[in-house]
């Protein structure tokens, strides 16, 4: 009984999630939908791919820059990872930081177990301290920490995926929540050459267009619902004003369908906006970490400035002019 409230429980927010979302003037289902376990399997492949420059240019950034990080923060502190540690990105920071402790933080609990079984068997005498939840809504560190500062660990662009103002709540929850002397080391993607953007979102051999599609069977796998998957298509759009890639699935011919007895109807070209994935300029990514109390103190990026890798600190309020 107990094992299945959860699961009851997350099926009927996503529920929750579609219904709102589809009735809604402007159609939209919220990103987190999309990484069931095919969708994540599709998000790795995404990550090889060559037209998807983020993750390749972010870990090239971190086996460049750890031990500048390293020299900065010094050694001893605790890392605390929002999302399960990533197999090639994690272990260069760990590498380069000698950490009192990790703790990895992700809503799910199984992916966050085997992330840290395989980090902690990388590194046998790390101490290592996962915590199960959803960082988007409270983040509590667990008890008994070992002392001294800490340093956050957000990479992946993961930030791009939030508006602007969801993005600077979680900043500043991370902040309280990490505590004075902290430092914040965060992945940002940069504004770039249109085309770029558009093929790393829309890749000639159709991974991301099946990432995307996929929330619409699984919208028909776990909701009972019959929406015709081949009535849409995968749609990647840049919104300069914005300043962001967003994913739509949009109809390409009249249709109608049903979801848990609600139905709905789309007219062909209408569209489900099911993610954004913001790009901040330089100041841009300075400005929304500072709105949050963190101070950009060093930022590093590649030759091309595709992709920054920012290290800040908590900042003490004081009196401004
Ligand atoms: C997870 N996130 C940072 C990815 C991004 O680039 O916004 C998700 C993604 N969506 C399509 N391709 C990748």
């Amino acid at each position: 009984m107990d094992a299945l409230a959860p699961s009851l429980s997350l099926n009927q927010a996503f529920l929750n999630d579609v219904i709102d979302g589809l009735s809604a003037r402007v159609p939209a289902i919220p990103a987190r939908w999309l990484y069931d376990l095919r969708g994540s399997e599709l998000f790795d492949e995404i990550t090889r791919l060559p037209e998807y420059y983020p993750t390749r240019t972010e870990t090239g950034l971190l086996e460049r820059h750890a031990r500048d990080v390293a020299a900065v923060a010094g050694t001893g502190r605790v890392v605390v990872e929002l999302g399960a540690g990533s197999a090639t990105k994690t272990p260069i920071l760990l590498r380069a930081m000698d950490p009192a402790a990790y703790v990895p933080i992700d809503i799910s609990g199984e992916y966050l177990q085997e992330s840290a079984d395989a980090l902690q068997q990388l590194f046998p005498g790390l101490t290592v301290l996962p915590l199960e939840g959803d960082f988007m809504r409270s983040i509590r560190l667990p008890r008994g920490l070992p002392a001294g500062p800490r340093i956050g660990f957000f990479p992946g662009s993961t930030i791009g995926n939030m508006i602007p103002s969801t993005a600077v709540d979680l900043l500043r929850s991370f902040r309280e929540a990490l505590g004075d002397g902290s430092l914040l080391l965060i992945g940002m993607d940069r504004r770039k050459e249109v085309d770029v953007l558009l093929r790393a979102y829309d890749d000639p051999a159709g991974v991301t267009a099946a990432f995307n599609l996929n929330l619409l069977r699984r919208i028909n796998a776990e909701l009972d619902a019959d929406v015709p998957v081949g009535a849409f298509r995968h749609c990647a759009r840049w919104n300069d004003l914005k300043s962001r890639v967003e994913m739509h699935l949009q109809a390409v011919r009249d249709t109608c369908f049903t979801i848990a007895g609600h139905r709905f109807s789309f007219a062909a070209g209408q569209t489900i906006h099911t993610e954004n994935s913001h790009k901040y300029g330089l100041r841009d990514g300075r400005l929304l970490l500072e709105a949050a109390g963190w101070w950009p103190r060093e930022e590093w990026t590649d030759g091309e400035e595709k992709f920054a890798v920012i290290l800040a600190e908590a900042e003490t309020p004081r009196i401004a002019p």
